[in-house]
């Protein structure tokens, strides 16, 4: 669903501010592409690939993007930066627009239970709490599952998440089975005919192969209590790390049914082009990008207002 008008405004705002290093040289590098006097000019083209390679978009969609420009330049005389940058901004927002994955609902009167899938440390346990604010601001009732038993600390952390915002959180002890947890929380949830259950896991790294089992045991227990579930499957992937991140969540794609992805840190990155890479790379659509560390701090993606936010002055 595409935003309203101010959420989108604030949306771009919100990302030219993270994105502003890489905004500020890709602006510079169209300017410069259409300044020279022959068009296309390849060393204006090289300079604004390399813009787009330093804003980590990744080497085949840089070189996409510029043969796209490339064309646009040869066609006409264009002594305009807007064209160039309609053309790029076009194509950023085709690259980002996949459709969604057919979305599983819960039966009427049962939850949508949603799992938070990632390597270590990429903004789950935040980004559960910041989706469960969400959802409770627009009237929801929403439950969190501390399915995160590895470490006591990782049930604390979502606890007091869930004390700021008033809602309620299954947990078992540390060390505890995690599809216990979601066996727990999916009842509980189902109990308070809560709208919606977000589940925190635990970071875990593809090759272990005994955690990826368990996502699929949580899966499985999640699937006998509530048909459909879970009905989304977020993978969390911190923007700062980019590509890194990357080669390790490729797994996660096989053996957790990923349906969406957010990309967490966007307000930390100079580099905010991975996010093209990534979608490039796993072929699934952005659903949320983080800004921050609050609980508002979640932002709806919306891929033309993410190339307006690059490229617009
Ligand atoms: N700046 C910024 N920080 C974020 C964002 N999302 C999460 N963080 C921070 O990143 C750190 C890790 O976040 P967590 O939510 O604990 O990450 P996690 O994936 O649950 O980590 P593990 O459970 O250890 O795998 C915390 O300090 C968060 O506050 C974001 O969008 N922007
Ligand atoms: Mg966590």
């Amino acid at each position: 669903m595409a935003p309203d008008a101010p959420a989108k405004k604030s949306f771009v705002a919100r990302l030219k501010r993270g994105l502003f290093m890489t905004h500020t040289e890709l602006i510079a590098r169209v300017g410069d592409a259409i300044r020279s006097k022959v068009a296309p000019d390849p060393r204006a083209l090289d300079a604004l690939e390399e813009a787009l390679l330093t804003a980590d978009v990744g080497p085949a969609t840089a070189a996409e993007l510029v043969a796209a420009v490339r064309e646009e330049l040869g066609r006409r005389e264009v002594s305009e930066a807007d064209s160039v940058r309609r053309v790029l901004k076009g194509e950023i927002e085709r690259r980002l627009s996949l459709p969604a994955p057919p979305a599983a609902a819960p039966p009427p009167g049962m939850p949508r239970v949603v799992l938070m899938v990632g390597v270590n440390g990429t903004g789950k346990t935040t980004t559960a709490a910041k989706l469960a604010a969400r959802a409770i601001g627009s009237g929801q009732v929403a439950l969190l599952a501390a399915a995160d038993t590895f470490r006591a600390a990782a049930i604390e952390q979502l606890e007091v998440w869930a004390g700021r915002l008033g809602v309620p959180v299954v947990k078992h002890r540390p060390g505890a089975d995690p599809a216990a947890v979601v066996h727990d929380a999916c009842s509980a949830a189902k109990a308070r005919r809560a709208d919606v259950l977000y589940v925190d896991t635990a970071g875990r790294l593809h090759t272990k192969h005994n955690l990826m089992e368990e996502l699929a045991k949580i899966r499985r227990v999640a699937a006998r209590e509530v048909p459909g579930a879970p009905h989304e499957v977020l993978l969390v992937l911190d923007a700062v790390t980019g590509m890194n991140g990357l080669a390790q969540a490729r797994e996660f794609l096989k053996s957790a049914g990923v349906t969406g992805l957010v990309l967490t840190k966007m307000d930390g990155t100079a580099k905010g082009g991975v996010i093209l890479a990534i979608v490039r790379e796993l072929k699934l659509p952005v659903r949320y990008v983080g800004v921050g560390e609050t609980a508002e701090d979640l932002l709806d993606f919306d891929p033309k207002a993410f190339a307006d936010a690059l490229l617009d002055d």
